[in-house]
């Protein structure tokens, strides 16, 4: 069993009912999962768009990395995700940000998420719950990882 780091976010529809309905869908898939509360967010690289809501859940995953993709990709869609083009907003957003302490790049899957580590948008959330998760590049903990993005 591994314990795996899902980052959500939302800024288009009913954005509390897609992150709570991703939150039960995981929750039926993944082992004692524990979900953040859902926080507001100026959407950051994606120019003008509606404010998100982002929260984060961790649980564990009995199986291989590109099937819990296989998943997340598969809740976004029954949730109405469409791709008209790249950062387009979206009714629902789910990153694999961490795989217990397997780190992997591969074309369509990468773990830590390459970006993660700059995003309050995503550790402020996975704070909540998980502050002592480690992050297997840097070492460094999730805690950490926020306390150096400073206050803001
Ligand atoms: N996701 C992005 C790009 N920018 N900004 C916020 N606030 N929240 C997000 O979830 C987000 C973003 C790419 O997926
Ligand atoms: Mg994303
Ligand atoms: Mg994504």
């Amino acid at each position: 069993m591994v314990r795996a780091a899902i980052a959500l976010g939302s800024n288009l529809g009913d954005r509390v009912a897609s992150l709570n309905g991703a939150v039960d869908e995981l929750a039926r898939h993944l082992a004692g999962l524990t979900a953040s509360g859902f926080i507001d967010t100026q959407p950051e690289g994606v120019g003008e768009q509606p404010l998100f809501l982002n929260g984060a859940a961790v649980g564990g995953w009995e199986g291989e990395p590109r099937s819990l993709l296989a998943l997340l990709q598969a809740i976004e869609q029954a949730a109405g995700r469409r791709r008209p083009y790249p950062g387009a907003p979206r009714t629902l957003d789910l990153d694999l940000i961490l795989f217990g302490s397997a780190i992997i790049d591969e074309p369509g899957l990468a773990v830590p998420h390459p970006r993660f580590r700059g995003r309050r948008f995503v550790l402020a959330p996975l704070c909540q719950i998980a502050p002592d998760l480690l992050d297997p590049v840097t070492g460094r903990t999730v805690a950490e990882l926020l306390r150096s993005l400073g206050e803001g």
